[in-house]
């Protein structure tokens, strides 16, 4: 025992430093103040140290959430928000957010600790045992491993510059358990820190490029510009507004980057989406991808007239991904929209304006359409009841953070509640995954001191209700609205095969509030539009955790919301 002691003692002990405090430090002078995460062997320490240290250490119900904390994190920052779990099973729970970060392009680091290299090699069976480095690497941008203390400033650098440089995404991180404890000279330890310089250095586009561009645009009779979450994450607000303004172009926004521009803007575009889509002769498409929720950019969806893109990307691999690109632009949102600015000089001839003309009127249609069924006060709820109330509240507050998940609830918040700031809309972004609403809501109050709405499917809400006792113990300004329709789309299907409940549908007048109220938060039952406005608006004054239970017709909702076309029946149908 003594011997043992003699052997670990530090001789002089302010001179010695571990795995523990570079980490910490390596964290410290990169400016991360907010590590995402569950505690459990071998991280429980350092996630104590890390908080005494003063990082805001935040522990969640279940990685999964913590990780889509973090990755929304970086997408609100445009820093690399940190997820930090246990071995195998922990990482494992982390890696879909992960996955999910590196989808969207959001930066973030997932950071697991491990099981001992010797023994996994060998896969002798060691607790937690799994090779987390392998199965990362094919679900990240990047992932690294530290086996010394010496390098944990170099691995965590790496980290940093690959989450956020050129196209952001997932970083891994593997700490294997024995590091946390290698003890190293402090000197030295300091020493081997690294402050990350300009770590999404900005990529300038090629003259050539913005010229190309301006000459496709000035050739257009029917413009669009559709801006996409890369641009809400490049916050050029000021410029992205601009370059709409001095266009005159109609622009479309997509999900998360509704607010980029008002969407009361006189040019927005997002209630005429189909004419635009279909009528418009050349596209500019500022940070957003021609992916399945712009359908490929062809077919029926796109119209027959021939069309010719103007795209800005960060990512040059991006540029005729699904249809031929004329004006590829490559560098940073910012230094493209600024340049192309620039080179439009003071006489740029907008838009024609009967184009927008045509736009408005397609507009201010769908808007019209719509309005009465906001008004209506059905008890049950339909969707659009409850949404025109809270659809109000938003605009009230356009500050707050609108977090947003289901199928139906989804689609029809989207469309109807208006977006007025940039980032304020959160939501299941490009895999359409459900379970990202707690962990979003928790993130979007921690980072941005905002109050925050969360509009939940019951289904959405179920990946992550737990993490209500989170929004607690935290005491986080958080209101989560659950529209309940008894399931899955509808509460309605019933099975006809046997006595089991339809695969669809949940427990029929379930009291999502009450769960809540279990940990000492406010629940609302609501089943009027009336109450429903009456419960928001006191959570969202007061800023208490709460819950409303907002009772939905159980027929009100369409199979897979708006995109009942992507199931394979359809599919087939179509064929
Ligand atoms: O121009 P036209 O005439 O076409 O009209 C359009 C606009 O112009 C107009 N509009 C407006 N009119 C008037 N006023 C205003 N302000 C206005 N704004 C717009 O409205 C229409 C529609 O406009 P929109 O929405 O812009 O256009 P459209 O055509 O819908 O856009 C196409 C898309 C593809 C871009 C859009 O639909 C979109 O972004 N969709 C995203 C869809 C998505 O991601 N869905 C989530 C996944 S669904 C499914 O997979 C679910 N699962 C399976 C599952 C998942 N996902 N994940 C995991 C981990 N496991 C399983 C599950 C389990 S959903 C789900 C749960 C569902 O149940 P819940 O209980 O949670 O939810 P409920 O359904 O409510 O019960
Ligand atoms: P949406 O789903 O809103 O259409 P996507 O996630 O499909 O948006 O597209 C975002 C795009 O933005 C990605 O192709 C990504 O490379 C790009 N991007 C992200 N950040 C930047 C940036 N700072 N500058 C340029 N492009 C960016
Ligand atoms: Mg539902």
């Amino acid at each position: 025992m003594a011997e043992a002691a003699l052997k670990t003692a530090p001789e002089k002990e302010e001179e010695l430093t571990d795995g523990f405090n570079l980490i910490i430090d390596a964290m410290k002078l990169n400016g991360i103040q907010t590590i995402y995460g569950v505690p459990g062997i071998p991280i429980t320490d350092f996630g104590r140290m890390a908080q005494a240290a003063g990082i805001r250490v935040l522990s969640f119900r279940h990685e999964q959430n913590a990780g889509y904390a973090a990755a929304i994190a970086g997408f609100l920052t445009r820093r690399p928000g940190i997820c930090l779990t246990v071995s195998a099973p922990g990482f494992l729970n982390g890696l879909t957010a992960l996955a999910h970060a590196t989808t969207n392009c959001f930066p973030m680091i997932l950071i697991s600790g491990s099981s001992e290299r010797e023994i996994v090699d060998l896969q002798q069976g060691d607790y937690e045992e799994m090779d987390q480095l392998a199965v990362a690497k094919t679900m990240c941008k990047a992932a690294y491993r530290v086996l010394h203390a010496q390098d944990i400033g170099i691995g965590l650098a790496r980290a940093i510059r690959a989450a956020v440089s050129g196209r952001p995404g997932g970083v891994y991180l593997d700490l294997p358990a024995k590091l946390f404890g290698q003890v190293m000279d402090a000197t030295a330890g300091k020493k081997s820190l690294v402050k990350v310089i300009d770590a999404a250095p900005a990529q300038l586009p090629s003259p050539a490029s913005i010229a190309r561009a301006l000459d496709v645009l000035k050739s257009a009779r029917k413009p669009l510009i559709i801006l996409g979450k890369g641009a809400a994450y490049a916050q050029a607000d000021d410029a992205i507004k601009a370059l709409v303004e001095k266009s005159g172009v109609p622009f479309l926004p997509m999900s998360m980057a509704k607010g980029l521009l008002p969407d009361t803007h006189p040019q927005c575009a997002g209630a005429a989406r189909s004419t635009v889509l279909k009528d418009s002769d050349v596209v500019m498409m500022i940070g957003a991808r021609l992916n399945w929720l712009l359908s490929h950019g062809k077919g029926r969806a796109w119209g027959d007239a021939p069309k010719k893109f103007i795209q800005i990307d960060i990512e040059p691999r991006e540029m005729d991904s699904n249809v031929e690109i004329a004006a590829p632009v490559v560098g940073d949102i910012g230094s493209c929209v600024a340049a192309l600015l620039d080179a439009m000089g003071g006489n740029w001839t907008k838009a024609p304006s009967d184009w927008m003309g045509a736009v408005t009127a397609k507009r201010e249609e769908n808007v019209a359409k719509m309005a009465p069924r906001l008004m209506n006060n059905n008890n049950p709820m339909d969707y659009h009841g409850a949404l025109g109330v809270l659809r109000t509240i938003i605009k009230e507050r356009p500050d707050a953070v609108l977090v947003n998940e289901g199928a139906n609830t989804l689609d029809l918040t989207r469309g109807v509640i208006d977006m007025y700031k940039p980032r304020k809309r959160l939501d299941v972004g490009t895999w359409g995954v459900m379970g990202v609403g707690m962990g979003q809501a928790i993130a979007a109050a921690v980072e941005t001191g905002s109050k925050v709405l969360a509009i939940e499917g019951d289904s959405a809400f179920g990946f992550c209700g737990m993490e209500v006792e989170t929004i607690c113990r935290y005491n986080l300004p958080v209101c989560i609205v659950v529209f309940n329709n008894d399931g899955i789309y509808r509460g309605t299907d019933t099975n006809k095969a046997g006595s089991d409940p339809a695969t669809t549908a949940f427990v029929k007048g379930a009291r999502y509030d009450k769960m809540m109220e279990a940990f000492g938060g406010t629940g609302v039952n609501a089943t009027t539009p009336d109450e429903l406005k009456r419960a928001v608006n006191a959570a969202m004054d007061s800023g208490k955790p709460t819950l409303i239970n907002a009772v939905i017709d159980p027929a009100a909702g369409s199979e897979s919301g708006r995109i009942g076309n992507l199931n394979p029946q359809s599919r087939l149908k179509k064929k």
